[in-house]
C-alpha cells in the first residue's frame, strides 16, 4: 500500500527567508570564550602543557588518555583535497528573483519577486593545490548553493562559458594533463607546461576554451569583477509544464575587469591570498558583492535553429543572438565563521536541482551528474556528507536512507522502507504539481541506438574561437598573444610548440598565429589546416559582449587607491583626496616608507595603513602621490618610492601626482603629462585620475609600459 500525500502533516508550509541558513547553522556554532578546556568526552583538563610521564625525565605513559586523544585527533585533521578546484574561498548571501523569473520556472525560489533565498558561493581555481596562489592563469569555479524551500539547487559554474572537452569520458585525461606533471609535481597552479599543451594541441575541441584561458578572463582582478556561467544548456520548466532550454549567467554589478599578467605573477609572491583576502575584507567592510542573474532562453522548437549544437559545451549562444534576460540578483554579505567546516566541507553537485529546473543531454553535463556525489563520498568520508551543517538543506529531510559512517540523524520508528503500514506510510511521495510538487523529470522521448559516438553537430571546433578573437579589443588581443607566447615558452618539447602554432592557432586566426610565431622565432603560418567541418562558420563576425570592456565598471566604487606620503606631506591635500575617494566609494590606503607615524605640514601625526613594500602597487588599482617638498624628496630618494610608480605605470594604472609631487614622477623617469597621469592642483589632478580609474587601465599606455623594467 503506497500512501499518497493527501492527508497528515505536510512540509509544504515551509518557507525560507534570507536568514534561514544562518539560523540553521546556529545550533552547530561553538564559541569557547568563557568555557573550560575539556576532552572530547567532556572531562575538564588540568594541565595542557605536560604529558603524563614516569618521572619528569621518564617515558610518557600510554595511560595518558588526554595526550592520546589530542594527538590522535590532530593526526587525522586532514581530508583529501578536491581533485580539481582544491583552492577556494566562499561567502554567504542571498538571492532574490525579479518578476521575470516565475514565468520561466515553477521553482519556489523564483516565485515571489524579492523573496530572499539563502546562498553559499564558493570561488576556486581549478589546477592548483589547496595552498596554491590565487592569481594564477586559470579558470575560476563559481559554485552557488541555493538553500531553497524545496531543497538544494547547486549551480556549479565557472567564470568562462565554455569547456575544454565535449564528453565527460575525456575529463580524467584533461585533468591529468593540466595538473602538475606526475614525475616531479611541477608546475603548481598553471597550465604552462608540456602535458597541458600536448593534450590540448591534440584535441582541437579545446581550442575555444584555451583561447578564453589565454585571455584576461583567466586572471580576474577580484571575484566581484567576474562573470559566471552555468556553461551547459539546462532546462527551466514553467507551471504549465512547458520546458525551455536556458543558459545561466551571473553578471557582476561591479563590472568586469582583470589583472595584467606581470601583475598577476608578482602577486603570487606579494599576496598569494589576494582574491580570498579581498573577498573577506570587503565583506567585513560592508562592501558586499553583487551579481545579476540572467538566462538566455531558447524555446524547445528552436533547438536546431543555430549554427552550433546547444548540447555542445564548447559553444556559447552569442548574446547578440539570444540576449540575457535578468531574472534575479545575488548579494554576498557574510563571511563563513570557519573555513574548514564551511568552505572545505561544502559539497556542490550539478545533479542537485529542484522542481522547475532540469538537465539537457549535454554529454559533459551527463557525466558530471555522476562524478560529484562519487568524489564527495571519498573526500567527505561516506554517504552522510549531506548531514554536514553547511550541506544540509533548510527544508525538512525525511527518507529511508540509513546508517553508514558518522550518521547523525536519530531516525525514530521501525519502518525504514516504503511502502509501509507500520508508520502509516510516512514519509510519503509528493505528486508533481505546478507549485510545491515532487520532482518530475522532463517528459522526453528517447528512442535511439546504443552507440559510442559523437554527433556530427559537434564537429565545428574553431568558429567560436575565431568569433572570440575577433571580438576582443586591441589590448585584449595583445594580452592573448603574450599569454600564448609565455605559456609556450615554458613547453620544453619543440614539436608541441610547433603543433600549437602551426596546427591550432591558424584555424582560429592567422593574425594570432603569426604574432605568436614571431615571438617564438618561427615562420608565420599562412593557412588554416583544419577541415572545413572543423573550421565551421559563425553567423556573426564579432560579438561585442565577449570583450571585458563591454561591461566596464561604472565609476570607481570598490577601487583600491594607494595614497603615498612621507614626513612633511601636505595635510590639506591628503584630507581632500581621502574625502573625494571615499565619497565615490573607493578605498584610500595611506602608504609611507615605514610603519612609523608620518608628520604632515600641519605638525599632526598620522599612522600609515601600510608601508611601501608591505602593500606594493600590485595590490592597488591606482596611486596618488600627495605634495609637500620634504615628503616628495624622501619618496624620490627611496628606491621603493620610485619603484612604486614605475610598477603602477607598467601595469597601466592611473597615477596622480598633486602639485610638487610630480617630482616623484620625474625622479622615476616617468612623464608628467600623458593619458592616465594627472598633475596640478588637487581638484584637477583628482578629476583626471578619477576618469582614468573608472576605465580601470590606461590602455593607450600599453606600448610604452613594455619599456619599463619594473
Ligand atoms: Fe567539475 N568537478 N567536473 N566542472 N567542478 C568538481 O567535485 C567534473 C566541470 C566545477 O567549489 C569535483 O566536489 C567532471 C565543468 C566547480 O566545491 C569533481 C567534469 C564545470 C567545482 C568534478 C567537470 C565544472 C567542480 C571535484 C566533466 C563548470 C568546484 C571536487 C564532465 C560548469 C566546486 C568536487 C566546489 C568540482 C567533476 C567539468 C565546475 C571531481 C567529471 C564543465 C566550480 O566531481
Amino acid at each position: 500500500m503506497t500512501a499518497r500525500n493527501s492527508d497528515g502533516p505536510h512540509d509544504t508550509d515551509f518557507t525560507t527567508s534570507e536568514d534561514s541558513k544562518h539560523d540553521a547553522l546556529e545550533r552547530w556554532r561553538s564559541n569557547a570564550k568563557g568555557h573550560d578546556l575539556r576532552t572530547n568526552q567532556g572531562v575538564r583538563i588540568s594541565d595542557n602543557q605536560n604529558s603524563l610521564k614516569a618521572g619528569d625525565r621518564g617515558p610518557t605513559l600510554l595511560e595518558d588518555f588526554i595526550m592520546r586523544e589530542k594527538i590522535n585527533h590532530f593526526d587525522h585533521e586532514r581530508i583529501p583535497e578536491r581533485i580539481v578546484h582544491a583552492r577556494g574561498a566562499a561567502a554567504h548571501g542571498y538571492f532574490e528573483p525579479y518578476e521575470a523569473a516565475a514565468k520561466l520556472s515553477k521553482a519556489g525560489l523564483f516565485k515571489d519577486p524579492g523573496k530572499r533565498t539563502p546562498v553559499f558561493v564558493r570561488f576556486s581555481t581549478v589546477q592548483g593545490a589547496r595552498g596554491s596562489n590565487d592569481t594564477v592563469r586559470d579558470v575560476r569555479g563559481f559554485a552557488t548553493k541555493f538553500y531553497t524551500d524545496e531543497g538544494i539547487w547547486d549551480l556549479v559554474g565557472n567564470n568562462m562559458p565554455v569547456f575544454f572537452i565535449q564528453d565527460a569520458i575525456k575529463f580524467p585525461d584533461f585533468v591529468h594533463a593540466v595538473k602538475p606533471e606526475p614525475h616531479n609535481e611541477i608546475p603548481q597552479g598553471q597550465s604552462a607546461h608540456d602535458t597541458f599543451w600536448d593534450f590540448v594541441s591534440l584535441v582541437p575541441e579545446s581550442a575555444h576554451m584555451v583561447l578564453w584561458t589565454m585571455s584576461d578572463r583567466a586572471i580576474p582582478r577580484h571575484y566581484r569583477s567576474m562573470e559566471g556561467f552555468g556553461i551547459h544548456t539546462f532546462r527551466l520548466i514553467d507551471k504549465q509544464g512547458v520546458s525551455r532550454f536556458v543558459k545561466f549567467h551571473w553578471k557582476p554589478l561591479a563590472g568586469t575587469y582583470s589583472l595584467v599578467w606581470d601583475e598577476a605573477q608578482k602577486l603570487w609572491g606579494r599576496d598569494p591570498d589576494f582574491h580570498r583576502r579581498a573577498l573577506h575584507d570587503d565583506i567585513e567592510n560592508g562592501d558586499f558583492l553583487e551579481w545579476e542573474f540572467g538566462v538566455q532562453v531558447v524555446e524547445e522548437e528552436d533547438e536546431h535553429k543555430f549554427d552550433f549544437d546547444l548540447l555542445d559545451p564548447t559553444k556559447i549562444i552569442p548574446e547578440e543572438l539570444v540576449p540575457v534576460t535578468p531574472i534575479g540578483k545575488m548579494v554576498l554579505n557574510r563571511n563563513p565563521d570557519n573555513y574548514f567546516a564551511e568552505v572545505e566541507q561544502v559539497a556542490f553537485n550539478p545533479g542537485s536541482v529542484v522542481p522547475g529546473i532540469d538537465f539537457s543531454n549535454d554529454p559533459l553535463l551527463q557525466g558530471r551528474l555522476f562524478s560529484y556525489l562519487d568524489t564527495q563520498m571519498l573526500r567527505l568520508g561516506g554517504p552522510n556528507f549531506a548531514e554536514i551543517p553547511i550541506n544540509r538543506p533548510v527544508c525538512p529531510v525525511h527518507n529511508n536512507q540509513r546508517d553508514s559512517f558518522h550518521r547523525q540523524t536519530i531516525n525514530q520508528g521501525q519502518a525504514s522502507y516504503e511502502p509501509n503500514s507500520i508508520d502509516d506510510g510516512w514519509p510519503r511521495e509528493t505528486p508533481a504539481a505546478a507549485e510545491n510538487g515532487g520532482f518530475e523529470s522532463v517528459y522526453e522521448r528517447v528512442d535511439a541506438h546504443k552507440v559510442r559516438a559523437r554527433s556530427p553537430s559537434f564537429n565545428d571546433h574553431y568558429s567560436q574561437a575565431t568569433l572570440f578573437w575577433n571580438s576582443q579589443s586591441d589590448a585584449e588581443q595583445q594580452h592573448i598573444v603574450e599569454a600564448y607566447a609565455f605559456e609556450l615558452s615554458k613547453v620544453t618539447r619543440p614539436f608541441i610548440r610547433e603543433r600549437v602554432v602551426n596546427e591550432i592557432l591558424p584555424n582560429i586566426s592567422l593574425d594570432l598565429a603569426k604574432r605568436v610565431a614571431q615571438v617564438h622565432g618561427m615562420p608565420a603560418p599562412t593557412a588554416a589546416t583544419a577541415s572545413k567541418e572543423e573550421l565551421g562558420k559563425s553567423s556573426l563576425d564579432a560579438s561585442p559582449a565577449l570583450s571585458l570592456l563591454a561591461r566596464k565598471p561604472d565609476g570607481i566604487k570598490f577601487r583600491k587607491v594607494a595614497v603615498l606620503v612621507s614626513d612633511g606631506f601636505d595635510a590639506q591635500q591628503l584630507a581632500t583626496v581621502v574625502q573625494k575617494l571615499e565619497a565615490k566609494g573607493a578605498a584610500a590606503t595611506l602608504i609611507a616608507p615605514s610603519m612609523a607615524p608620518v608628520t604632515g605640514d600641519d605638525g599632526k601625526q598620522l599612522a600609515p595603513d601600510a608601508m611601501l613594500n608591505g602593500l606594493p602597487s600590485v595590490t592597488q588599482d591606482g596611486v596618488i602621490v600627495i605634495g609637500g617638498a620634504k615628503s616628495v624628496e624622501a619618496l624620490a630618494a627611496s628606491g621603493q618610492g620610485r619603484y612604486y610608480l614605475l610598477e603602477a605605470y607598467k601595469h597601466l594604472k592611473p597615477i596622480a601626482a598633486i602639485d610638487d609631487a610630480d617630482g616623484l614622477l620625474t625622479a622615476a623617469g616617468l612623464p608628467t603629462s600623458e593619458d592616465g597621469i594627472s598633475t596640478g592642483d588637487v581638484d584637477a589632478a583628482f578629476d583626471a585620475f578619477e576618469r582614468a580609474l573608472a576605465e580601470h587601465r590606461v590602455w593607450s599606455r600599453q606600448a610604452k609600459a613594455d619599456a619599463i623594467p619594473a
